[in-house]
């Protein structure tokens, strides 16, 4: 706050210090248009900017501040933040599970190499920043049902041995340079309005559209095939509410959050109550399948609801619901 006075009276003005300056990395993804809404509202439009390597939509270049921005680019990324003076960083430039296997290299610079950019600047300048982790960070010898915050994390693929490495180094950042790291572990996301790209929950999204449009739909998971998964507005609120969260409630810099847990025919059969002629076929992709086999099925978040408040609004039905009446009111 500033204290501004005149001869007449003594008023208290804000300063643009008391709202974040906020840059979203790789905010034509999944998140980052909804993130960068949310925030607007909270924080004013001109105060979040969106940044990616790809060209806006229209609606999102005349939606609010887009800047590009290149995380491989270290130069780029400081002139960023330095000339916009930026408090917070999202994160959110990632390569997914299964595009990750296909080209390891790729995943490897961006998840690993970008990531390293990203905490240097951050601590550089005194940045609030949040990293998502994922499910995707535990493997196959860590307990699956529940999987705790804390536990044997192996993973067997690219992104997930780089989400655990973003999970440390943040951590170690945390405690060596003070740096104010906040991570979450997001479960598989679903939105109706954005597209995921090259993941293994992929599937979750895509049945509603095709349930939607053809009233069937071709799964890449086997049916029993079960996985945590939360919906978008649950998850951009969680991010959210993890940054604004006093540091002294953060017992944690890296929180499991969760939602609800479905298998492909559960999804299936609640999709059904609303289209009751729809119809399921499995066809395996086994890169998937396997990377599935080896996620958690159920997440335990009790440290974040404990720690933060964390509580989810959605459960499987009211996801069901939304997304068929907004995926059928957006093709109307
Ligand atoms: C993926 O499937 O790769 C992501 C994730 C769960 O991190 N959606």
């Amino acid at each position: 706050r500033q204290v501004t006075s005149d001869a007449s009276f003594h008023s208290v003005s804000f300063s643009e210090t008391d709202h974040p300056k906020v840059l979203i990395t790789g905010g034509l993804g999944q998140l980052g248009v909804g993130l960068a809404k949310i925030l607007r509202k909270r924080f004013g439009n001109n105060n979040v900017i969106l940044s990616d390597i790809r060209k806006p939509p229209s609606h999102v270049f005349h939606s609010g501040p887009f800047i590009y921005s290149d995380i491989l680019d270290y130069k780029n990324l400081r002139e960023i933040v330095v000339n916009n003076r930026i408090t917070w960083l999202v994160h959110y430039s990632a390569v997914l599970s299964a595009v990750g296997e296909a080209n390891v290299q790729l995943a490897r610079e961006v998840n690993i190499t970008g990531l390293h950019n990203i905490l240097d600047i951050a601590a550089e300048h005194g940045l609030r920043l949040f990293v998502p982790s994922t499910i995707g960070a535990f493997g196959p010898t860590s307990p699956r049902d529940p999987t705790p915050d804390l536990c044997v994390q192996r993973p067997r693929t690219i992104y997930g041995v780089s989400k655990v490495h973003a999970e440390l180094m943040g951590e170690y950042y945390h405690h060596r340079y003070g740096l104010d790291f906040r991570c979450l572990r997001y479960p598989g996301i679903i939105s109706a309005d954005s597209q995921p790209g090259g993941g293994t929950t992929d599937y979750a999204v895509a049945i509603f559209h095709d349930a939607s449009k053809n009233g069937k739909f071709e799964c890449n998971l086997k049916p029993g095939t079960r996985l945590p998964m939360m919906y978008i507005d649950d998850c951009l609120r969680a991010t959210l509410e993890v940054m604004e969260a006093p540091t002294e409630q953060l017992r944690m810099r890296t929180y499991n959050i969760n939602a609800m847990s479905f298998s492909p025919e559960e999804l299936a059969a609640e999709v059904k109550k609303q289209i009751p002629d729809f119809q399921i076929t499995y066809n395996i992709d086994h890169i998937r399948q396997a990377i599935a086999d080896s996620w958690p099925m159920n997440f335990d978040d009790g440290n974040a609801r404990n720690d933060w408040g964390w509580k989810h609004d959605y459960d499987l039905p009211e996801l069901v619901t939304t997304m068929l009446n907004f995926i059928g009111s957006d093709s109307r």
